[in-house]
């Protein structure tokens, strides 16, 4: 049996995008119609396995509201990977991507994995006007390098649990491989001071 892996993530993006919404979905598989303006930052688990190895996600939700940034930011540092989520038909939410790829860069480790979700996209099933398209979203995450791009609804489900699947891929690939790089803790040589023998002096 493989010992747990354990991947702390973070949610980031704009108020009312729906953060909240997607962890729901994605570990509970519920969702709410109202929203509860999350407070500071909220906490949620789930284990899922990659390739047999099973991996506990450590997920942090944090408050899109400007009053709670200099909380938000203090989540960042220990952060394995941060999901970027905005809302597909507001484009503002898309426009302040930029800011939050600022604010991670400055408090994230250098390393951090980013994903890119644009959520809410059933709301263009049912009418409403789409203000950021699929491939202004792609392109987004090209040009930044992200580690990936989705979109979603966690009114609906689609593509939720794909995003978090694909996601933890991700880190694991990338756990994998600097565990290749970094070298095998060496065994511990003890060093003792020997007394050296006088040589018998010749005759
Ligand atoms: N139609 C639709 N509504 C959604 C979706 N996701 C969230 N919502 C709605 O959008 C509103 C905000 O969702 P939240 O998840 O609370 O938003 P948030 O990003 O966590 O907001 P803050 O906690 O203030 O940062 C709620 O009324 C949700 O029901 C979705 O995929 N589709
Ligand atoms: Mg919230």
């Amino acid at each position: 049996m493989e010992e747990e892996l354990l991947f702390r993530v973070i949610i980031v993006g704009d108020t009312g995008v729906g953060k909240s919404c997607v962890l729901l979905r994605f570990s509970e598989n519920i969702f709410k119609e109202q929203h509860n303006v999350t407070i500071g930052v909220e906490f949620g688990t789930k284990t899922v396995r990659i390739n047999d190895q099973p991996i506990k996600l450590q997920i942090w939700d944090t408050a899109g509201q400007e009053s709670f940034r200099s909380i938000t930011r203090s989540f960042y540092r220990r952060a394995d990977g941060v999901l970027l989520v905005y809302d597909t038909t507001a484009k503002h939410t898309f426009e302040n991507c930029e800011y939050w790829l600022d604010e991670i860069r400055q408090n994230a480790s250098a390393d951090v994995v980013l994903y890119l979700v644009a959520n809410q996209v059933d709301l263009i099933d049912s009418g409403e006007a789409r203000e950021v398209t699929t491939e202004e979203g792609r392109k987004f995450a090209e040009r930044h390098q992200l580690a990936g791009f989705k979109e979603t609804s966690a009114k609906s489900g689609l593509n939720v649990e794909e995003t978090f699947m694909d996601f933890t891929r991700v880190l694991y690939e990338r756990w994998k491989d600097r565990k290749e790089i970094e070298p095998a803790p060496q065994p511990k040589i003890e060093l003792r001071a020997t007394k050296l023998k006088k040589k018998k002096k010749c005759c």
